[in-house]
């Protein structure tokens, strides 16, 4: 039953003067159709909604044709993907193939199929990834609109997703580690990729017993070198650090005063190795034994140096600063922290590191200012590693506590931070109580909000950036329970949308979104002006690898067949609504090279292209060209046909490949 009922009458009254006021001053040009049947007043009141329903709904409701303000990334989860929704509409725009193969977008069904090889771990294809963190590209600390990164766990692995086209160029594959956790995250002028691991494992796929864990298993963080001019990572100027065999969890980079310098956490530095079934403490309590973890605090710029110095060794081809060569060049220090973190944010100024352990009701805030003043008077103490310890007492600058099961924290635009609470399923606001934020309000807890249920990370618009944009924060929870409708054992994820635009304790929830696709992890989301895609590809004979003319594009006029001993090559142009050749008349047995140039011009003029039998799947978006291979191993008809209804004449933009039998 809905509360507000006394309210109501009122609340409508008031809601339709604003209403009345807002058309007569600003209509926007209609889409044609005139309303009928019961007014918006009756129809509220028939639904059950209260006066925050209709606010919610004003803030969100999005009509035909208006765009959104805000752009989200979230992490496909094991679907591989990335998913792009609109803010605050929460609309599905669009989904980015880029672990896994994807028909619609022609991904992985002979076009594209090199950057998926990318990917391979040795001779074995992965072909789906546990998409985790995306990362969009930073130009002096802010989004720039121009490139998308993300990891899949699963394989250790990071891709670059261009943003002219919204298409994945590039998948990395760590040579070193299995999976990853602590990625992606861009350096403040992206010029690294930073990728920090996960399960501690020997380096490089080597094999060593459970028993060796202490002396053969490792921990690491990988820094990937991005290369702007190519848009692509390049793993020739690319290096990983050694670490001590604790699980790391997530990083950050450090951003303004302590750019330079990254920041991970980790859990598991008790060393439990598990092994349930032999009756040793299971994973879950070896690895809580302790009450604290180590906060990692990483000098990149002096590990560039020392790897620009050639102080590494290298395996399976990667560059590796040793652990004993980064202690020696003071590029690694511990300090204790809350045990079992999940979440390591830096603030939006760079002066704060903030990090909540799941098993502490608080938030612990680092000051960089203190971090770097103890390192200057010199740690007392190491790990059994040799690391050097950095005294909690002297970097800690202030805890809030906020609930139970802190994860995540992002920043707003007024000073304020929020951290997810899993176990209480609420969002905490909180006050950073420092200049540049609210030193008015000190370190303190603002208020709660619940959300449906058992968040895991959070997002404020911005909320990475030396500048965040705020207004809107997304909860991206991990159950719906009773959300939606009741469609059998496997529930949807759900995305819940927030308004942070009021100050003190005032938060609204406006919106649910559920994501079938998978459990996204993170997200990140920039303001819609802030990118600039293209609307079709700038020229015909676009190839979207190179994002280059095609030098082997296909002009009107040049279609054909031609033959050399048993290699055939197909040229071929698509235009509503015809394929050019219509018939392609090959021997089993050929090795077929097949060009297609699409000639469109026009914004969604897309085509696709299909030849049953043989896997191929295009899609052939204004001005693209693709080249695909097969063997004509099957001798027999194939009609090929256009998968995208494009034209009235779509079911005629079609032809045969006829395959002689030899
Ligand atoms: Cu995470």
């Amino acid at each position: 039953m809905k509360t507000h009922v006394s309210r109501f009458s009122l609340a409508l009254t008031v809601i339709a003067v604003i209403v009345t006021a807002f058309f007569t001053s600003t209509l926007r040009p209609g889409s044609g159709a005139t309303a009928q049947g019961p007014d918006w007043q009756t129809i509220a009141q028939q639904r059950g909604l209260t006066e925050e329903d209709l606010r919610a709904a004003a803030m969100t409701y999005t009509p035909s044709g208006m765009l959104d303000e805000f752009i989200l990334f979230a992490s496909g989860g094991q679907s591989g993907q990335v998913l792009v929704i609109g803010v605050p509409s929460m609309r599905l725009l669009r989904t980015i193939a880029v672990f896994t193969p994807e028909p619609w977008q022609g991904y992985g069904y002979g076009a594209m199929e090199e950057v998926l090889a990318g990917g391979n771990i040795g001779d074995q294809q992965a072909l789906w990834g546990d998409s985790h963190h995306p990362a969009l590209s930073e130009t002096g600390g802010l989004y720039d609109g121009q490139w998308l990164f993300i990891n899949d766990k699963a394989n250790g692995r990071i891709a670059v997703i261009d943003l002219r086209d919204f298409e994945t160029k590039q998948i990395v594959k760590n040579p070193l580690f299995l999976n990853d956790h602590g990625g992606a995250f861009v350096t403040p002028n992206t010029e690294y990729v930073i990728e920090g691991g996960q399960y501690a494992m020997p380096l490089g796929g080597a094999y060593a017993p459970i028993s060796d864990y202490e002396s053969a298993y490792r921990g690491l963080v990988t820094f990937w070198a991005f290369d702007r001019q190519t848009g692509r990572i390049d793993p020739s100027r690319s290096f990983a650090l050694e670490l001590p065999p604790y699980w790391q969890d997530l990083c950050d980079a450090g951003k303004l005063v302590s750019e330079g310098w990254i920041f991970c956490n980790s859990f598991n530095t008790e060393l439990a190795t598990g092994g349930i079934e032999k009756g040793n403490p299971p994973f879950e309590a070896g690895a809580s034994r302790g009450t604290t973890d180590f906060l990692h605090i990483i000098n990149l710029k002096a590990a560039e140096q020392v790897f620009q110095s050639g102080q590494t060794v290298e395996i399976n081809g990667m560059q590796v600063i040793p652990l004993d060569v980064a202690v020696q060049n003071n590029l690694l220090y511990f300090t204790p922290e809350p045990r079992s973190p999940h979440g390591v944010d830096v603030a939006p100024q760079g002066d704060f590191i903030v990090i909540s352990g799941k098993l502490d009701p608080h938030v612990s805030i680092y000051s960089w200012a203190r971090i770097q003043a103890a390192i200057a008077a010199g740690p007392a103490e190491t790990d059994a590693y040799g690391v050097p310890i950095l005294a909690l007492e002297d970097v800690l600058e202030a805890q809030v506590e906020v609930g139970l099961g802190p994860l995540h924290t992002q920043f707003d635009d007024q000073g304020y931070a929020y951290t997810s609470l899993f176990l209480d399923t609420a969002v905490a606001r909180w006050s950073m109580g420092a200049e540049g934020y609210r030193p008015q309000d000190g370190w303190t807890l603002q208020g709660t909000i619940p959300v449906q249920y058992n968040i895991g990370h959070l997002v404020v618009a911005g909320g990475d950036t030396i500048a965040p944009d705020g207004r809107y924060l997304v909860a991206l929870n991990k159950w719906s329970v009773d959300r939606f409708n009741n469609l059998g054992p496997l529930l949807p994820q759900n995305f819940q949308l927030i308004d942070i635009s009021q100050p003190g304790s005032q938060m609204q929830l406006l919106y649910d979104m559920p994501i079938t696709a998978a459990e996204p992890h993170y997200s990140q989301i920039i303001r819609a002006d802030r990118l600039n895609a293209w609307e079709v590809y700038p020229e015909v004979g676009w190839d979207p690898i190179t994002q280059s003319v095609d030098p082997n594009a296909v002009a009107p006029g040049t279609e054909g067949i031609t033959r050399d001993g048993n290699h055939v090559t197909v040229r071929m142009t698509a235009v509503r609504s015809h394929f050019n050749p219509e018939h392609v008349e090959i021997q089993a047995g050929d090795h077929v090279t097949w060009t297609i140039t699409s000639l469109e011009r026009a914004r969604d003029a897309t085509h696709g292209f299909a030849i049953p039998y043989y896997g191929i799947n295009l899609s052939l978006e204004p001005g693209e060209t693709v080249t695909f291979e097969f063997e004509a191993t099957q001798p027999g008809v194939f009609s090929y046909y256009c998968t995208e209804f494009c034209s009235a004449l779509h079911l005629e933009m079609a032809g045969y490949m006829l395959v002689q039998p030899q």
